[in-house]
């Protein structure tokens, strides 16, 4: 790394200054000067971002690489608008609409922004957890031969304090010790502040213990040059200093230099009178705030110092809205200058009335070159990387042979014929599992694919040649991460191999298991996955009380509601192995389009019996949502309309029903989140003059206008009960609405209405209401 001459530092604090003042009249922008039509407030958080402007400069404009990544703390996105502003990859246009449609994003956005962002920001311990699995991801493309290793960079998070209260942190610091991560930085902007006020002291020394003690090297950087020097002169001042708890020192702090000498008097007396001296009001304030985290020199040592992969955590001493005026008050997290404290402090940076935007107003003319050079050579990417989409050929995916399989089965068998067949795709399919790849059937696909990992884990049951059918030995060419218990793991690892073609310019195709009742405990970080537009294959499996004698713990029920108002996440639940099979070719396809997504399938451990297919016109319902299993008849009076593991009651019933109820149509649905999707979308179409009806629209429009529909669904009623509003049709939804338990299939059936008595009692109901 090239270390920079000394003229570097200053032109490095100018940086900090302009990054500290262009942050803070973006904000300021948008809330007073820019026009509101609404009234509502625009926000922002100019305190977040002074805390770290000297961190980012230094980052941004001397220690990162062309291939380092960085998840910028969600309130410190002006400042990342504020480095591409100077380094001429974000317009003008773009700041000063920000937070407006359109413009600079309040949080840091992969999609939405125009600059590069690496990775999104905003709900907080995410953007931080996501770089350890992006690392891991990392080494798992230079170990299988995708990445160069001059193309590898470096993971950076920087991280509010407050944020460290988040467990999903911690979960990912203990699983990354088990895959021996490394090139991380986590910078930490430790202003010892929150949202609501001053943090508390207890943790204090505790973080570094937990970081040493997953492998980590711990850096505090928590005085600047200055006040190093004035400490070490005089050591009880600094051991008086070191007692102050965080809501004293942002007091003090706040309350500037006389506070200090006022408090140092009283408390330390004659010992400190010599040192009193050295300083007036204003310098002694000065002074204490010269923190590790605002001292360029402190910083840049600092970085430069961490120059091998050992993943290391920065602690940077900082003071939450350093040199704004509410500098170190408890309030300060939303706080906005008002007009005079804004032109107080643009006059103090030297930016003439009128300049607020140029770039580098205010910068002497001795000074300015050595910032021009400093922003010529930042060696980050100014334009968004292409994102690598298109390059693979899925092959067809046929269906297991077999009478009576079970999707979650015939799911195994799949995975495991593609591995024998190899190829591209094959190749670059890489699974991975919260601690349930077995009982989730990936287990045929590890024998054959192995499990990653850096250094050689040898089977040891194997080499002592006990029985097993599971071989568990890892490499570096293994194509399964095993996770541990930790379903927000999952989700962060999926999330960051979908972002592999945006990040490393290869795509691979990540496929995760888990139960399907355990996604609700990892629920923000699948949302945050599908924010950043990545791309995978979530498998969950079993659902439903159909899971029968394991009972309501693991009967999951709402799951179906939860996909259906995702983005970026398609809901699949298939019935038959057959429509499993052309699911898994759409997930893989829509993986490597640019407008595609991820995909979720619900998925049963419920061996049911095949059905005959006559040709292949199902297909296509299928995978855009439903097609009719049994056709009914024209203008039919009603029809059983069924998802996923109880299509086999809802055939018997068809058969049963079908004398009484002429023209009786079983509707087999694959999705109601597409069929919803497509009926809102057709909707909006008219308005626009489109007239082609959605493909729900155009499956219930073959029944009579007031038809009744039995649905029929093993989760929440909802999921299907909706359909009644699309023709106006009338509907008896069934489904479970009550926790499972313990029981037999039958037994469960029967007591949650799930079976073929409850769907003659509901079509009974409904058509005697039509008559
Ligand atoms: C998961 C989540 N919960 C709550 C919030 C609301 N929130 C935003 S910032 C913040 C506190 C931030 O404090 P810190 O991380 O120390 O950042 P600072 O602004 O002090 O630099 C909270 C609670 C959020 N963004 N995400
Ligand atoms: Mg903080």
């Amino acid at each position: 790394m090239l270390k920079p001459a000394t003229t570097d530092i200053d032109a490095l604090k100018t940086l900090d200054d302009r990054l500290r003042w262009l942050s803070a009249w973006t904000i300021h922008h948008a809330n007073h000067i820019r026009e509101s039509a609404d009234g509502l407030k625009v926000g922002g958080h100019q305190a977040s971002c002074a805390s770290m402007t000297a961190i980012m400069a230094a980052l941004y404009f001397h220690a990162l690489g062309e291939n380092d990544r960085v998840a910028v703390k969600p309130h410190a996105g002006p400042v990342l608008h504020a480095i591409h502003y100077l380094l001429g990859s974000q317009s003008r246009e773009a700041l000063e609409n920000f937070r407006g449609l359109g413009g600079a994003q309040s949080y840091p956005s992969r999609t939405k922004d125009k600059i590069p962002v690496d990775f999104s920001t905003g709900s907080v311990g995410l953007g931080v957890a996501i770089t350890l699995f992006a690392s891991l991801v990392q080494d798992y493309l230079t170990a299988h031969g995708w990445l160069d290793d001059k193309d590898r960079g470096r993971f950076v998070a920087l991280i509010g304090d407050a944020e460290l209260d988040e467990g999903n942190i911690y979960e990912a610091i203990i699983e990354g010790a088990k895959h021996d991560v490394r090139n991380l930085w986590w910078i930490i902007d430790y202003n010892r502040q929150s949202l609501d006020a001053t943090s508390a002291d207890r943790m204090f020394e505790r973080f570094d213990e937990i970081f040493r003690s997953c492998g980590w090297r711990v850096v505090e950087l928590r005085y600047g040059k200055r006040l190093q020097a004035a400490l070490d002169k005089h050591p009880t001042l600094k051991a008086w200093f070191e007692t102050l708890s965080n809501a004293e020192l942002s007091t003090l702090h706040y309350q500037g230099g006389a506070a200090w000498r006022a408090r140092i008097e009283a408390e330390i007396g004659k010992k400190a009178a010599a040192f009193l001296k050295e300083y007036d009001d204003e310098a002694l304030a000065a002074l204490f705030t010269d923190l590790g985290g605002h001292c360029m020199e402190t910083l840049v040592d600092g970085f430069d110092a961490a120059d091998d992969d050992v993943p290391t955590l920065f602690i940077a001493w900082t003071i939450k809205g350093f040199g704004l005026p509410f500098a170190g008050h408890k309030d300060n997290h939303a706080g906005l200058m008002n007009p005079t404290q804004l032109a107080a402090l643009r006059d103090a940076m030297g930016v003439g009335e009128g300049q607020e935007w140029e770039p580098l107003e205010g910068i002497g003319d001795n000074a300015r070159p050595g910032v021009e050079a400093l922003i010529d050579r930042a060696r980050i990417a100014r334009e968004k990387r292409a994102r690598a989409f298109g390059t693979v050929i899925i092959p067809e995916i046929p269906a297991p042979a077999g009478d009576e399989q079970s999707t979650q089965a015939a799911f195994g068998r799949i995975l495991l014929e593609l591995s024998k067949g190899g190829g591209d795709l094959a190749d670059r399919i890489v699974t991975t599992s919260p601690d349930v790849t077995v009982s989730t059937n990936l287990g045929a696909w590890v024998n054959q694919r192995g499990l990653f990992r850096r250094s050689d884990m040898p089977d040891i049951f194997a080499q002592a040649k006990i029985a097993s059918a599971q071989k568990w030995s890892g490499s570096n060419k293994g194509q399964h991460v095993e996770l541990g218990i930790a379903e927000s793991n999952l989700f962060l690892m999926l999330a960051a191999a979908g972002l592999s073609g945006d990040l490393f310019g290869t795509r691979l195709f990540p496929i995760g298991t888990l139960y399907d009742p355990f996604i609700a405990r990892g629920l923000d970080s699948l949302n945050y996955a599908c924010y950043q537009d990545a791309r995978f294959l979530l498998v969950a499996t079993p659902s439903g009380i159909t899971l029968g004698p394991e009972g309501g713990a693991h009967q999951s029920i709402n799951p179906p509601l939860i996909a259906l108002g995702q983005p970026g996440l398609r809901h699949y639940e298939p019935a038959y192995a057959d429509e499993l099979a052309a699911m898994m070719q759409e997930a893989f396809r829509l993986i490597d389009d640019p407008v595609g997504e991820s995909t979720y399938l619900r998925l049963s451990t419920r061996s049911i019996q095949q059905v005959e297919r006559g040709d292949d016109s199902w297909r296509e319902g299928a995978l855009a949502g439903g097609y009719w299993l049994r056709e009914p008849a024209a203008n039919a009076e009603a029809a059983i309309v069924a998802m996923g593991a109880v299509m086999p009651e809802a055939l018997a019933a068809w058969e049963e029903l079908r004398q009484d109820v002429p023209g009786l149509g079983l509707l087999a649905v694959t999705s109601p989140d597409l069929l919803h999707r497509g009926w809102t979308a057709a909707q909006a179409g008219r308005w626009q003059g489109e007239r082609k009806p959605s493909h729900i629209e155009q499956l219930l429009s073959r029944l009579s206008p007031g038809a009744g529909l039995v649905t029929l669904v093993d989760a929440a009623p909802a999921s299907l009960s909706w359909l009644g509003g699309v023709l106006g049709q009338r509907v008896a939804p069934l489904g479970v609405e009550k926790f499972g338990q313990t029981g037999s299939l039958a037994d469960l059936y029967a007591t949650y209405r799930l079976d073929g008595d409850a769907i003659t009692e509901a079509m009974a109901e409904i058509l005697l209401q039509n008559g």
